[in-house]
């Protein structure tokens, strides 16, 4: 199985996010020759249909370039075009029957937002977690920001891999990896700059030189 290994990026591409600057697949050739290291496609207001679509197409891509795809949500759509995982909230589809469908060698992430949560995830047979929003979030704006000291809490109690997500840039990056997270997820700050390429070959730099 693909690992979340450390320190790795994790980009989210959030297809309902506006103003995205790309049609969302050249936007993921950007992502993968900048070196991000897992995709996750999330797309809350698209049909099962589109999705699947774009799914295959995200799938073929990331196999050539040997990354991650882990798909949100929708545990359906992940199976049928063999993405490596699925990332699963509070709300969706609980751990257990995930797992069930999918077996034991796909990647499960679930997102949490609290102590219990995070806890709770242990329990389960989760492969991540995400914890977040760390800071405050352009898409997330109505959550309240957990901060970086609640986040290093998290890190020492976990026992799996902690993605950090939220509000992440290349201002705040060098905070968050000091946290000791093995992953940090950006959907705005990747998605809305300028330069796609370049500001993935940025993280990426940081990533590896700025811990
Ligand atoms: N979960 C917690 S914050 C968040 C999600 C999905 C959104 C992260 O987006 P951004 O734009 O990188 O803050
Ligand atoms: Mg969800």
């Amino acid at each position: 199985m693909l690992k979340i290994f450390k320190p790795s990026l994790y980009v989210i591409l959030d297809l309902d996010l506006p103003g995205l600057s790309k049609d969302p697949l050249t936007l993921a050739e950007d992502l993968c020759t900048g070196g991000v290291d897992i995709l996750q496609l999330r797309a809350k207001n698209s049909s099962g249909k589109y999705l699947f679509e774009i799914g295959k197409k995200l799938r073929e891509l990331t196999r050539k370039n040997k990354k991650i795809l882990v798909i949100n949500d929708r545990v359906d759509i992940a199976q049928a075009v063999a993405a490596d995982g699925v990332h699963l909230g509070q709300e969706d589809l609980p751990v257990e029957y995930a797992r069930a469908i999918l077996g034991k060698d796909k990647i499960i992430g679930i997102s949490t937002h609290s102590l219990a949560q995070a806890r709770k995830a242990h329990l389960s047979k989760v492969d991540y977690l995400s914890v977040g929003p760390v800071f405050k979030s352009p898409t997330k704006p109505e959550l309240k920001p957990l901060g970086t000291v609640f986040l290093k809490k998290i890190v020492k109690i976990s026992r799996l891999p902690v993605v950090a997500i939220g509000g992440i840039n290349l201002n705040n990056l060098p905070e968050v990896l000091a946290c000791g997270v093995n992953s940090v997820a950006v959907i705005s700050s990747i998605l809305r700059s300028k330069d796609v390429l370049e500001t993935v070959k940025k993280f990426k730099e940081l990533l590896h030189y700025g811990r």
